[in-house]
């Protein structure tokens, strides 16, 4: 009964403010707010889109002043230079248009805003402008285009001039396991059919390839500077990604196939520690981090998966070491290839 009660009181309140709106909309009709705009409105409109202009170009400097922090340092790898030129001609092209169309547009919405017994000037077509705005864009994108082509194919030629070190980047859930070819600079035969846990054979390596046999597998990268790498990649499981930021490297790692990539590492880690980016990355960090209680962190390279392939993506990552080359020699020196670390077969 009481629910009754309730729905009718409800039903009826209901009522009662559909009706009031109605008479309020009726009483609204023959005053100035009718629904249609007036001159007023229309001048309202005008400034609201100035104010909106200044809003995003607002925005815009906020977000480059506040943000521009997080972006990556200098590039670390040979290539890194073209490639970040590249972008940053993209992005200023990109600002300098967004600049000028975004005032153009908001300034006319403003000037031909709408007025009692002004008609708006209208012709067909204007062979002239449409051959301006179609040219000047063709021109454009067919060059940043053409650029890019020419940066891809430069960045992404893998041969083996230079004398380049050979190193394998495994990926599996969740972890990076990196092989480097060894003293005869070739890696041995590998298949994930003959990966062999008992016997610490973690990649899979083909014991009968002599090619393997000085092939050193380690759990983190250590790269000369200076030198050129041609990294082949491995997937175990499912598709993950290499992605090297500060190098300005990235390829997916595929299961059943190799996927390549070279670069020249060109600023050391303890070179890059001292960039007034990292330092200044560094100690924005570190503040975050004592005030959690957490111990300092310190910069490293890192090779990180790029690729959303399960719960631990996230930390899928591999220190990587820039160093002199006499550095990278003694590390070497201390690695046990992969015949010495193998055990016995039973
Ligand atoms: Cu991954």
């Amino acid at each position: 009964m009481t629910a009754l009660l309730t729905l009718t009181v409800l039903v009826l309140v209901a009522i009662a403010i559909w009706q009031m709106t109605k008479i309020f909309e009726l009483s609204q009709l023959r005053t100035e707010h009718a629904e249609i705009a007036n001159d007023n409105d229309n001048k309202n409109n005008g400034y609201l889109m100035f104010a909106f202009l200044v809003f995003i170009y607002g925005i815009t400097i906020f977000s480059f002043a506040k943000y521009s922090k997080v972006l990556l340092p200098e590039a670390a790898s040979a290539h890194g230079g073209e490639y970040d030129q590249l972008m940053w001609v993209s992005f200023a092209i990109i600002f300098f248009v967004q600049f000028i169309t975004q005032a153009l547009l908001h300034y006319f919405a403003y000037k031909y805003r709408g007025e009692k017994g002004k008609k708006a000037l209208f012709f067909a077509d204007n062979d002239r402008l449409e051959f301006i705005w179609t040219i000047i864009p063709v021109i454009v994108l067919a060059g940043l285009i053409l650029w890019g082509l020419y940066t891809w194919s430069n960045i992404m030629d893998v041969n083996d001039e230079d004398d380049p070190i050979v190193i394998e980047l495994y990926a599996q859930q969740f972890n990076w396991t990196a092989r480097y070819a060894g003293s005869d600079n070739v890696l041995g035969d590998a298949n994930v059919r003959l990966i062999d846990i008992d016997r610490a054979n973690v990649l899979g390596l083909d014991e009968s390839d002599p090619n393997g046999e000085d092939d050193v597998i380690v759990k983190e990268l250590h790269l000369p500077v200076g030198r050129k790498v041609n990294f082949k990649m491995r997937s175990q499981d499912v598709l993950h990604s290499a992605y090297m930021p500060h190098f300005r490297a990235q390829m997916n790692c595929v299961p059943g196939m190799i996927t390549q990539f070279s670069f020249t590492p060109t600023i050391t880690t303890e070179e890059m520690r001292l960039n007034p980016d990292i330092v200044d990355k560094v100690k924005r960090t570190n503040a975050i981090r004592a005030e959690n209680g957490a111990e300092p962190w310190e910069f490293d390279y890192v090779l990180l998966c790029n690729k959303i392939c399960g719960k631990s993506h996230y930390n899928m990552q591999m220190r990587i070491v820039v160093e002199t080359e006499e550095e990278f020699n003694t590390w070497m020196a201390e690695q046990k290839t992969f015949k010495a670390s193998m055990a016995p077969a039973e």
